[in-house]
């Protein structure tokens, strides 16, 4: 039996807890130091225990870490482009970006975790959030896309989309699909849909049903973990879930056209545990602008694709 640390939290048992507490004191000046010292390991594995269980309320999706290496790209056949940083602007810190969308001088950004799920309406060079909607706190917000003056959201988990009007935010209905919803953007007639896999959906903006699938493939590797997606100069442009790196495939055969390296980003930012990874990617096809932001990050970077590098 333990004299566990979890006692001394529990206020209802004050009482309860300070006889332990006296009779803890007892005993440890009775116990030889063997067993001391064994009894306070097992007092720092349930505090580790006890700290591991309170730090772990971030989802699944950042939980996750590896070593965020662009080592897969080494077997890439295709090009990997640099970047240039034409601008950086503002961005709120507590955002947990899953979507990100230019329209009309403005950007757009769905945000998640349950009970932090925003859709919101952003000013681009102060990071001023214009107008917003807030889900309920049983939807963790994911992608969204624009298309016929409509907003179109997805949720993660729930298999629940939302649409409303893009100038009042308001709600005008809801969509359903099957698994999970991640990414999500329009070629202007469909939407289109990541998961986490390496499939991509299309999906008939009005009756929600599939129209087909592609799977988006670098020669014969499937490239798994697609993220937040953006159609880009005829191209769909992903990020790869946890590393530092947009895909760029045909929107026709799931065909890998090339990769570009956001690594350098991340000398811009700031090396806390906190901030998460890359996801967002915006395009304005007026002024052929691309942007750039990340779960938790306080910057939005404008960047520019440079040459592409052949291996
Ligand atoms: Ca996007």
């Amino acid at each position: 039996m333990f004299d566990s640390p979890m006692i001394y939290f529990n206020p209802a048992a004050t009482g309860r807890a300070l006889i332990l507490r006296s009779e803890l004191a007892y005993n440890e000046v009775h116990l030889i130091p063997r067993q001391l010292a064994a009894r306070w390991l097992i007092r720092l594995f349930l505090l580790l225990l006890v700290f591991f269980f309170c730090s772990g309320v971030e989802p699944a999706k950042s939980e996750i870490q590896n070593s965020s290496s662009l080592s897969f790209l080494k077997t890439s056949k295709a090009p990997i482009s640099k970047i240039a940083i034409i601008n950086i602007f503002p961005h709120d810190p507590e955002s947990f970006t899953q979507g990100l969308v230019y329209h009309q001088d403005y950007l757009y950004e769905s945000t998640g975790l349950n009970g932090k799920s925003y859709l919101k309406k952003i000013e681009i060079k102060s990071g001023k959030v214009i107008k917003k909607v807030k889900l309920s706190d049983k939807y963790f917000g994911e992608g969204m896309a624009i298309l016929d003056n409509k907003i179109y959201q997805l949720t993660w988990q729930n298999q629940t989309g939302f649409i409303y009007d893009i100038l009042s935010f308001r709600e005008t209905g809801k969509f359903s699909y099957h698994g999970e919803g991640w990414g999500l953007t329009t070629d202007g007639k469909s939407l289109i849909l990541s998961n986490g896999t390496s499939v991509v959906t299309y999906l008939n903006s009005k009756t929600f049903k599939v129209i087909r699938q592609i799977n988006v493939q670098d020669g014969e590797m499937p490239v798994n973990n697609l993220n937040e997606l953006e159609f880009v100069r005829g191209e769909i442009w992903a990020n790869v879930f946890m590393e530092d790196v947009i895909v760029r495939f045909s929107p026709q055969t799931g065909k890998v056209l090339g990769w570009i390296d956001l690594s350098q980003l991340n000398a811009l930012l700031p090396q806390s545990e906190r901030r998460d990874v890359l996801n967002g990617i915006a395009y304005d096809p007026e002024g052929d602008r691309i942007f750039i932001t990340g779960k938790f990050w306080p910057k939005l970077f404008e960047i520019r694709v440079q040459n592409q590098q052949q291996h």
